[in-house]
């Protein structure tokens, strides 16, 4: 198991969407990737996503303020170090060191992913996952008009997904989840994404979507409150699912005590990293809290961590892990990224490590920016 870190190679590529994707933060056409490249003093060599965007509108990280934070803090802490475990990172990378979760959790993964390569095993038994095959769900960005999201809630029903998350914000809310409903039947897993869009001045509004069956309401006020969202639950019979405020185990007990929300949504990037999201799941799971993973619109790569991760027992609900196909042209993996008739993506628990290659040569010719860090000799 033991590891040594001999380099960290950073690699910015720019990836176009197939359909810009809108919240109601911004729309985003084309992501911005930092991907990593981690090599081993045993010689292994692993590829690594950092989750964060172009902009701070979701947490307030960046894919350049995480460049900056693993360059001159993550890099002094790992470089030339040797870990027994994986689980001995995070302990290293919070000493005095607060926040840049997004930047610590790709490091972090990515010596998850060094330790089941050299140890021969997948990454999903490495974290202790189960599962052989994850329920997949859609997430639709905002769209012009109800009828244009109908057609497209339909069409991922009938491609088979197991649940149709809808992004909403005021003004493209009620009337589009309603007419989705109506056009997916009162038995189909809808819910609903607000990334922070909601007030305390809208609990009235907020209470009516109770009418429309949805499984979740994800995140409808601050990124960072746990406190008014509870009080939102109280005046809600949907359950809220939070994503932005849950940025470590910590905050997850506080949802529980305070009745936030009865559902997390478990970003191994946002949480900073396996570690941290594995004691999430296990406190949800010893309060009876469902989680499900959620996703930053990854590469191929950054895929392949969340899959691992859903494997373990209680993601009992859909992810966010959509094939390649959603969202790009052409992956930077093989084999790319797919999902069967029955909307699930299969665990490739044979494969040592993260279970897919990195087309090298489709990354050079993609990347715009690289850096390579080592120890000083
Ligand atoms: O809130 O879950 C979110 C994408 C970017 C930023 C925030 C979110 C999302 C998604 C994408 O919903 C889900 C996916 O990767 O398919
Ligand atoms: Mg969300």
């Amino acid at each position: 198991m033991t590891v040594t870190i001999r380099t960290l190679n950073m690699h910015e590529i720019r990836l176009p969407l197939r359909e810009p994707f809108t919240i109601s933060s911004g729309t985003m056409s084309t992501r911005r990737i930092l991907l990593l490249e981690l090599t081993s003093m045993e010689g292994a060599t692993v590829w690594a996503e950092c989750v964060a965007g172009a902009t701070p509108n979701y947490s307030p990280e960046t894919i350049d303020t995480c460049a900056l934070a693993i360059r001159e803090w993550i890099a002094p802490r790992v470089l030339g170090r040797t870990f027994d475990h994986p689980n001995d990172v995070t302990p290293e990378l919070e000493r005095n060191f607060r926040g840049n979760k997004m930047a610590k959790a790709a490091i972090e993964m990515g010596v998850w992913a060094l330790c089941a390569t050299h140890d021969g095993v997948s990454l999903a038994e490495l974290l202790g996952g189960q599962r052989e095959k994850i329920e997949t769900g859609i997430s639709l960005g905002i769209q012009a008009t109800p009828a244009d999201l109908v057609e497209r809630a339909k069409a991922a029903f009938a491609e088979g997904y197991r649940k149709v998350k809808i992004k909403i914000q005021p003004g493209s809310d009620i009337e589009f989840l309603k007419a989705a409903r109506e056009a997916v039947g009162n038995d189909a897993a809808l819910m609903a994404d607000a990334n922070n869009a909601y007030t305390t001045a809208d609990f009235d509004h907020l209470a009516q979507f109770d009418e429309l069956n949805l499984m979740m309401i994800e995140q409808p006020l601050a990124w960072d409150d746990v406190v008014q969202h509870a009080e939102l639950q109280k005046r809600m019979r949907t359950p809220i699912c939070l994503d932005e405020s849950i940025t470590g185990c910590d905050r997850a007990a506080d949802m529980i005590a305070l009745g936030s929300g009865r559902i997390v949504n478990i970003k191994p990037g946002r949480v900073g990293g396996f570690s941290e999201s594995i004691r999430i799941h296990d406190l949800c799971a010893k309060h009876g809290v469902p989680v499900w993973c959620g996703g930053m619109l990854e590469s191929g790569v950054g895929r392949s961590y969340n899959v691992a991760l859903a494997s373990l027992p209680n993601f009992t609900l859909p992810g966010d892990l959509s094939p390649s196909a959603r969202y790009w042209d052409r992956d930077i993996v093989t084999p790319e990224w797919t999902m069967d008739r029955e909307g699930r993506v299969t665990v490739p628990r044979s494969e040592p490590g993260i279970g897919v290659t990195v087309d090298v040569d489709r990354v050079a010719d993609l990347t715009v920016r690289q850096e390579t860090l080592s120890e000083s000799p």
